[in-house]
């Protein structure tokens, strides 16, 4: 892989079954920006942040060989891109706790995926909720990561990371690239169905709020035939019109027309003839998508190589930044092998 002068670095949680709003807000900027050539990219499943919330062991080691094998089948290619797991990379955590010293608790207090996570699962507020921000700032700035391709619901974090490599950059010069946020300009925030004021979450307790990049061609047009909307039928985008306009969103992200193009289509037309067609194009985007994950899923030992492959070239990275790090902070460097 030949070096590239800027660092693209990403993560997705095995916390469930992956949404369009995963794909639209992050997956498809991934390959976009890996197939742009510009970049040296790295992304990676992000299983030590998903058990911030309760997960069943059996059902996350099943997410995570389906996500990756989704990520392969969108389009990143192990070849052009460090595709790996993050358990399977030791320096993620041991530089968080180094962050987590160059962090304040009031930062982490501001948090809105926080605050909104503590009250959904009020029952297990965990210190690994409230420290999420920092090994996901760990991630980052271990890679030296010029740009974090993210949706719009991560971006308080990613500003965050910038923060805490400032700060550290103060005290030690030169140690982190500070990151920017990569939003893209459509799909960036892809509601839920069947509340628009929220969201889509793969983690949604109504399967009807959320279309999964796996679900069937009948599923997808259910769902969307479903979609909370409102009763006046024109198809405009109007902030008193949060149901449609999302659907619009979607229907310009997955089709490249604009938010005026889509309004024009559809003009005089009505819901009726407009969430059919959402529908249609969603279907026929996520059609081969979901098939080349099935084919690939057969062969768990293929999905374990490329898993080893990607970890090698993570931690080939990042052990030597953890050294410059732990050198620079006054740790002794072990010789221990
Ligand atoms: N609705 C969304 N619209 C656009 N982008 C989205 N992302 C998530 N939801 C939307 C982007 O997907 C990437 C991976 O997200 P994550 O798995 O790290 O966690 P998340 O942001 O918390 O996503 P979910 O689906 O809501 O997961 P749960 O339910 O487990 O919390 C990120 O880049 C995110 O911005």
């Amino acid at each position: 892989m030949e070096k590239k002068t800027k660092v693209s670095l990403s993560g997705i949680q095995p916390s469930g079954k992956i949404t369009l709003g995963n794909y639209l807000g992050s997956i498809k900027n991934w390959v976009d920006i890996q197939d742009s050539d510009a970049f040296d990219n790295r992304y990676c499943i992000a299983d030590l942040h998903s058990i911030t919330v309760w997960q069943d062991p059996e059902s996350l080691r099943d997410q995570t060989y389906q996500l990756f094998a989704q990520l392969l089948a969108a389009g990143l290619d192990p070849e052009k891109c460090i595709l790996f797991v993050q358990s399977h990379n030791p320096s993620h955590p041991k530089l968080s706790w180094i962050l987590s010293c160059f962090t304040m608790f009031g930062e982490l207090s501001r948090m809105t995926q926080f605050k909104d996570k503590s009250q959904r699962h009020s029952d297990n507020v965990n210190a690994g909720l409230f420290t999420y921000p920092v090994l996901m700032a760990a991630d980052i700035l271990i890679y030296d990561a010029d740009i974090v391709p993210v949706g719009e619901d991560q971006r308080q974090h990613v500003e965050l990371a910038r923060d805490i490599a400032i700060r550290f950059n103060n005290r030690f010069p030169g140690s982190f690239v500070v990151p920017e946020a990569y939003i893209p300009k459509e799909g960036a925030k892809i509601m839920s169905l069947q509340d628009p004021s929220r969201k889509m979450s793969k983690s949604d307790s109504n399967d009807n709020a959320y279309i999964l990049v796996m679900d069937s061609p009948d599923d997808i047009l259910r769902k969307f035939k479903r979609a909370v909307t409102d009763s006046d039928s024109r198809v405009i985008v109007s902030e008193d019109k949060p149901g449609v306009t999302n659907l619009i969103h979607i229907y310009s992200a997955v089709t490249g027309k604009s938010l005026a193009e889509v309004e024009a289509e559809f003009e005089g037309k009505g819901y009726g003839v407009f969430k059919p067609a959402v529908a249609e194009a969603v279907i026929e985007l996520l059609r081969p998508l979901r098939e080349k994950s099935l084919e690939l899923l057969r062969d768990k030992a293929y999905l374990d190589d490329v898993m080893a492959i990607g970890a090698e070239k993570a931690r080939a990275i990042t052990e030597a930044k953890v050294r410059e790090i732990y050198e620079k902070v006054g740790f002794v460097l072990s010789k221990a092998k």
